[in-house]
């Protein structure tokens, strides 16, 4: 029983996808990865989305490149919060990506963040905010997270002299 499901529209999205996983793991939230593919497993996208609450997932982070739908087409099937993360794509260096995921019509939202690396990470964080309104551990993993970040932020004013 998996607190987040980490979907994927293509395998060629998983380098950028590989640091959402990475925080997920320091944060202490569990989670497993699927590559769902909205255009070529349109059947396998509905029963994902469909059975996801039985799965018991609490959250779902979805990420794709192009016209993205696999986000939008998971939040249609299911009333699991979906974080979608715009993949930074070739051609259109994921504008394309982030128009399709964020300009979700009115009745069905996907919690989108921002291109590339940054929302990568973000979902993560933003996953392990949800998660941490019942789980205390990966709330503490939350405040280091924000302390750390501070510290270093604070730190790197050594680097101006
Ligand atoms: C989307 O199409 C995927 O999320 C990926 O970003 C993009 C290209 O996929 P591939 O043709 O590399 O499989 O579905």
């Amino acid at each position: 029983m998996m607190q987040v499901a980490l979907v994927m529209g293509s395998i060629s999205d998983w380098p950028q996808v590989q640091a959402t996983a990475n925080l997920l793991t320091d944060l202490h939230v569990s989670f497993d990865k699927h590559v769902i593919s909205a255009h070529r497993m349109p059947k396998e996208l509905q029963h994902f989305g469909e059975t996801a609450k039985s799965e018991q997932y609490q959250v779902i982070i979805a990420a794709a490149g192009g016209a993205a739908h696999l986000p939008g087409m998971l939040a249609a099937n299911t009333t699991l919060p979906v974080i979608g993360i715009p993949v930074q794509s070739k051609a259109l260096n994921g504008m394309d990506s982030l128009l399709s995921i964020v300009q979700m019509p009115s009745g069905v939202p996907v919690a989108t963040v921002a291109i590339g690396s940054a929302g990568a990470k973000n979902a993560a964080l933003l996953a392990a905010e949800i998660i941490a309104l019942h789980d205390s551990d990966v709330d503490h993993q939350l405040q280091s997270f924000r302390e750390n970040q501070t510290k270093e932020a604070i730190k790197s004013n050594e680097q101006l002299q």
